[in-house]
């Protein structure tokens, strides 16, 4: 049996994606046991920063909270959250990478 639909659903043009991608900040988080020296090595290993930017940003979430490594569509943005992970669990540390849509 045929199924009854509104004219306009059917005629209405599919609309077109338009614009970038969002971008999503990948985020740090501060605890109280991952050492300084390794944050500072994560900020340099992936996300390309210099040792200076990196000791800024680890400086900031240390007294801050939080702080942002960085900008990037979605798929990276989760892919960095995942290698970070793993990069601290595999040395045993409880650093906390997360993301958050700009
Ligand atoms: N607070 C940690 C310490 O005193 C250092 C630290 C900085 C940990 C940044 C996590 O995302 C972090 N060793």
């Amino acid at each position: 049996m045929a199924v009854k639909r509104e004219a306009a659903t059917l005629l209405e043009p599919a609309k077109a994606k338009t614009g970038p991608p969002p971008l999503y900040k990948v985020l740090l988080l501060n605890d109280d046991y991952t050492p300084m020296d390794f944050v500072v090595t994560v900020l340099l290993r992936f996300f390309g920063m210099d040792r200076e930017r990196a000791t800024q940003i680890m400086l900031k979430v240390h007294t801050e909270g939080m702080g942002v490594c960085g900008m990037y569509p979605k798929d990276i943005a989760n892919s960095k959250v995942d290698q970070v992970t793993r990069f601290a669990r595999d040395n045993q540390h409880p650093l906390q990478c997360t993301m958050e849509r700009s």
